[in-house]
């Protein structure tokens, strides 16, 4: 289980450092990132360091306060997350969360909750910045789903409380989980998403009577709809084609967008996907063919990478992370100790506000 768990926060890391420099690109040649990731490779080749961004920064103040508090606590990783917020705020945040920490910190984080509920006109956030740190929780909750579930949203509802935002950081750890449970080369992708649909599912039917915003204009559009359970229709279909639809489709029908519905049932395309070679990607490791195959979508890259790799990274454990593609990425030796952290605390976890 360890070399899981250092698996998946280094994958993560991994998905955020080498996929900010791409953030916001429309789409990105598949031919020129076998060349880029190519010479990332090359230990002849001296190319400049890649920073974490914001998705790092916040999945340790989740890994730290669940590990040094042996469970969770709101009020304590609120505290955490503002900390770390404006001691670094240059981190890619984005760009509505500012008033959220700006609000946890007037107040001394009193009701953890209450900033984020005031978000888009007390509407809450969607934005996939509660999904892209939850890797811990499914990490330190591996022998518990209820548990994961709650911590999943309770951590979620400290920056973005919009029932899209709070499911997204669900499904994500929901993934994370079942990715740990899987054995060594056991994977069944069918099984694999099938089982997230039903508890998806499950999960929206409890929600439903949470009524939210559509985004986007034509409300009718099969894209447009809120159910997280129905995009994950989507992924099983893209995965029973012989290869990956165009960029456009994936773009159109999942998303590589900010949001957590637009992006976190993308990310686990890009996991399942990259188990089988995939045309164009000139790769024979599967974690790096993830992280590649995320980033070449475009849109928000660090984020579905990050979140891909996370779950590629708690399938495959850590034998499979490229180390010559870690010696370019920022805080690999903390990222580790956090993992080792989950692990030892993940056998003694408890549960609190
Ligand atoms: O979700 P969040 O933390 O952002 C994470 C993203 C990742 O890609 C990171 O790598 C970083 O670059 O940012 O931050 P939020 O500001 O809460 O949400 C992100 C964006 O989603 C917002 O700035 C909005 O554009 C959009 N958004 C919404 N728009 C309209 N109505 C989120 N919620 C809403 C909403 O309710
Ligand atoms: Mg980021
Ligand atoms: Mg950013
Ligand atoms: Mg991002």
């Amino acid at each position: 289980m360890l070399s899981r768990f250092r698996g998946s926060m280094l994958g993560s890391l991994m998905g955020d450092c080498l996929g900010s420099p791409f953030e916001g690109e429309a789409s990105i040649g598949k031919v020129f990132l076998n060349n880029y990731f190519s010479q990332l490779g090359d230990p002849k080749k001296r190319l400049p360091f890649k920073p974490y961004t914001d998705d790092t920064a916040m999945t340790k103040s989740v890994a730290l306060s669940l590990t040094e508090l042996k469970g969770f606590n709101g009020q304590d990783m609120a505290k955490r997350f503002t900390k770390e917020y404006f001691a670094e705020p240059k981190r890619g945040y984005g760009s509505a969360v500012h008033d959220v920490f700006m609000g946890l910190r007037n107040s001394n984080c009193e009701d953890p909750y209450r900033p984020a509920q005031r978000q888009f006109q007390g509407m809450g956030s969607y934005g996939n910045g509660a999904a892209m740190r939850v890797a811990p929780v499914a990490l330190m909750n591996y022998n518990d789903e209820a548990r994961a579930i709650d911590v999943a949203t309770m951590q979620s509802k400290i920056t973005h409380s919009h029932k899209l935002g709070c499911q997204g950081a669900v499904l994500q750890c929901l993934a994370v989980r079942a990715a740990l449970h899987v054995q060594p080369n056991g994977l069944n992708i069918v099984k694999f998403t099938d089982d997230l649909i039903s508890t998806m599912r499950n999960i929206e039917k409890k929600d439903a009577d949470v009524v939210v915003e559509v985004e986007g204009g034509d409300s009718d559009a099969p894209w447009n709809t809120t159910s997280y359970a129905r995009r994950l229709e989507t992924v099983k279909k893209f995965l029973e084609q012989p290869e990956p639809p165009p960029n456009e489709e994936i773009h159109g029908l999942l998303g590589v967008h900010v949001s957590a519905l637009r992006s976190v049932p993308t990310a686990i395309y890009c996991f399942l996907v990259s188990q089988n070679p995939i045309p164009g990607i000139e790769c024979d490791n599967k974690l790096q063919r993830c992280i590649q195959f995320a980033i070449s979508l475009g849109g928000d890259t660090d984020t579905i990478a990050a979140m891909a790799g996370a779950i590629s990274g708690a399938y495959l454990g850590e034998d499979q992370v490229p180390k010559e593609l870690l010696r370019h990425c920022e805080a690999v030796k903390d990222v580790l100790s956090w993992a080792d952290k989950l692990h030892d605390a993940s056998s003694t976890v408890q549960f609190s506000n």
